[in-house]
């Protein structure tokens, strides 16, 4: 719906975001250059002074210290949790008492126990309050890909290959966080694609790459079954030292899809040299996702004091889902052998 046609609760949408690091300071710039019907009205960050610069570069916005009195500020309609996953269930079940609605990156919470707490308290509200920030769903590609396999031409689809490659990661990420951090998009990719919850998962961790950190198992080969006994397979390699490369392809019944090529512009030079360039992380190469995932937010958020769903995207659900194919691909990974998947059913929580 437009704009216009829905009652408002404020014309422009003030929102605190909560941790200013890479991927909330990116939100803070794109709400105040690039979204319409929002603005950051309160910083917060488990670093002061880092909360006090990002303020400083928007026109009216201040710092909060105590990220739940940010939540509870009445100044504040709506909230972006970019905070570390630690501590996102207690912030997030203070959205919920406070009935204000938030987009929360990935993850929804560390553990598949907390994760249900949050979809069942988020149901007990009646409303949908909680986005999870699984950008790619709002990917172009991604989308036509998804608009290819509804559509039915290429039939049935069988099997999803999927690579997922980062140049390099931060020094704290170890062999669990490749799955919890960096496969779980592939996770939620294998869900949005084949509509269906994933019901087993095996890692296998081949020959370490000398270059990455010792201890750490890197590449990692995901093989996950779904509910109907599809195949989804996926290599996370998180030290190429190379580019950010995420490419997915599909088997079908009558054809294949491909998507995550980075091709842009090839440019072919003396001495017999053609190519491009990769994208160098996600902020670059998720860019127009995120750009698209936060304004359809900020309207759903505008429409919800009607519809009482403040939510256009993945949700607790989703965010639950994930963390429980996690859960088992840790154990996976640790014991080499498939891990079957403990979900409680969708349909056992009302509202969910
Ligand atoms: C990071 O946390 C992300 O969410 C990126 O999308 C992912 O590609 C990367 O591997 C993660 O570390």
């Amino acid at each position: 719906p437009s704009r216009t046609d829905v009652p408002e609760v404020n014309s422009e949408l003030r929102i605190a975001v909560l941790g200013v690091g890479r991927m909330g300071a990116d939100h803070v710039q794109r709400i105040t250059r690039t979204i319409s019907g929002a603005r950051v009205a309160v910083v917060n960050d488990y670093v002061t002074e880092r909360a006090h610069e990002i303020a400083g570069t928007v026109p009216g916005a201040r710092v909060v210290e105590d990220p739940l009195d940010a939540i509870a500020d009445p100044e504040v309609d709506a909230v972006v949790l970019a905070t570390p996953g630690p501590t996102h269930e207690k912030q997030l079940l203070a959205c919920l008492e406070h009935g204000k609605p938030v987009m929360c990156e990935k993850p929804l919470t560390t553990s598949v126990e907390t994760s249900l707490e949050v979809v069942r308290a988020e149901a007990a509200t009646g409303k949908k309050l909680i986005q999870v920030g699984f950008m790619r769903r709002f990917d172009r590609e991604y989308e036509q890909l998804k608009a290819l396999l509804d559509s039915g031409d290429l039939g049935r689809a069988l099997v999803v290959h999927c690579a997922h490659r980062n140049p390099d990661v931060p020094s704290h990420f170890d062999s669990a966080m490749i799955v919890r951090d960096s496969l779980v998009h592939e996770v939620d990719v294998a869900r949005f694609l084949l509509d269906e919850e994933i019901t087993k998962i095996q890692i296998i961790a081949p020959s370490a790459n000398p270059a990455a950190p010792k201890g750490l198992r890197d590449p990692q080969i995901a093989i996950f079954t779904t509910e109907s006994g599809r195949h989804v397979d996926a290599e996370v390699f998180v030290t190429t030292g190379v580019a950010y490369e995420v490419r997915t392809e599909v088997v079908a019944e009558r054809g294949s899809a491909m998507i995550g090529l980075d091709v842009g512009l090839v440019r072919t030079s003396a001495p017999g040299v053609r190519g491009g360039t990769i994208t160098p992380g996600f902020i670059e190469r998720f860019g127009q996702a995120y750009d698209v995932e936060i304004q359809r937010w900020v309207d759903a958020v505008h429409a919800g004091a009607e519809t009482g769903n403040y939510v256009d995207g993945p949700g607790a659900w989703d965010g639950y889902a994930a963390a429980a194919v996690c859960e088992a691909g840790v154990l996976s990974l640790e014991s080499g052998e498939p891990v079957a998947v403990d979900m409680v059913a969708r349909a056992d929580i009302s509202g969910a």
